[in-house]
């Protein structure tokens, strides 16, 4: 019996989705399923091939919807998780008691736990680790800013290679040792030990870089990357690094674009009365109340300092209060 299980690819949420949903399947179903695991990321256009849906059972977890006939199983928790009106309107049509949708869970992988634990008695030993892990992680529910930043433990070190490792089939590979090893063991694995190595001295590299660049005034840190070539850095390293800090805006440049991120520091207890989405929705960006960006073309990096700059002046503001 093949069952096809598309998933969230370079995302520890989305392979972690996929290795709940295979215990599940497995435990609840067919012992014997033969699964075979397919990353699917976000791309302008056609979202899902033609002939992806191929086998007997074809799943979707912690991806968009599809109103595709040969989709047997979905799960998803992301706000736009349809990509129509139409979409969302074959959701609420269907019947098939396999499609699964709450925007209220912080991760995929817990919503699939809670469904098959509730609705079909999927007992699912050993994968409390992978569930909370994957929880905190894609919820960005870290205790403190050293566990987000200093990736002791092997869950952060695991989601750090999925998310920086651009080898075509890598995570899907990586999907039979998340349904039967500790993470312990997956993060002591060569494949990832040594990816690992790699992606860490960059990421120690970017935590010095914002450090020496960062400024702090009333409560707002700023740092421009813009020079570097480097848009992907932790979003907790302003934090680590500055707990004083409230808010921080980030200018940087890539080939792509020139981007402002502008984030909230979460264990920072002062109150955030600033809304980071329609701050940056006035330059024609957007996001969440506590996380927002705005992406420019790469030729408006002068537009970029100056848009970067009103937001500092204005967040100080906020901070202050
Ligand atoms: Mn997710």
């Amino acid at each position: 019996m093949g069952v096809r299980v598309c998933f969230h690819d370079q995302c520890f949420d989305g392979a972690c989705s996929a290795a709940v949903f295979a215990r599940f399947y497995c435990e609840c179903f067919n012992p014997a399923a033969d699964l075979r695991y397919h990353g699917l990321t976000h791309r302008a256009g056609q979202l899902f091939e033609s002939d992806i849906f191929d086998s007997e059972e074809n799943v979707i977890v912690d991806f968009k919807y599809s109103s595709s006939d040969r989709l047997t199983w979905w799960f998803d928790h992301h706000q736009s998780a349809f990509l129509t009106e139409a979409d969302a309107e074959h959701f609420r049509n269907d019947r098939s008691g396999k499609k699964f949708y709450d925007p209220d869970f912080k991760s995929c992988t817990k919503l699939i736990a809670h469904i098959a634990t509730q609705q079909f008695g999927f007992r699912g030993p050993n994968l409390g680790e992978l569930i909370h892990w994957a929880d905190i992680i894609d919820g960005a529910q870290y205790p403190d800013p050293q566990t987000a930043v200093e990736m002791k433990h092997p869950a952060m070190q695991i989601a750090l290679v999925i998310e920086g490792t651009r080898t075509k089939g890598f995570v899907a590979d990586l999907i039979p040792h998340l349904t039967s090893k500790t993470l312990g063991e997956i993060a002591a694995l060569p494949v990832i030990a040594n990816a690992f190595k790699v992606l860490y001295a960059h990421h120690l590299s970017s935590v010095d870089l914002i450090g020496s660049r960062a400024q702090l005034g009333e409560g707002v840190l700023f740092f421009d990357l813009s020079d570097q070539d480097s848009e992907g850095f932790n979003k907790f390293i302003p934090y680590y690094l500055f707990p004083a800090a409230v808010y921080s805006v980030a200018l940087s440049h890539s080939r792509e674009r020139t981007k402002i991120a502008v984030g909230s520091n979460p264990w920072n207890p002062t109150p955030k009365s600033a809304n980071l989405a329609s701050i940056c929705e006035r330059f024609g960006g957007g996001g969440h109340a506590k996380v927002a960006a705005i992406s420019l073309p790469p030729d408006d990096l002068e537009t970029g300092r100056n848009v970067a700059r009103q937001i500092v002046e204005e967040l100080r503001g906020y901070a202050g209060r």
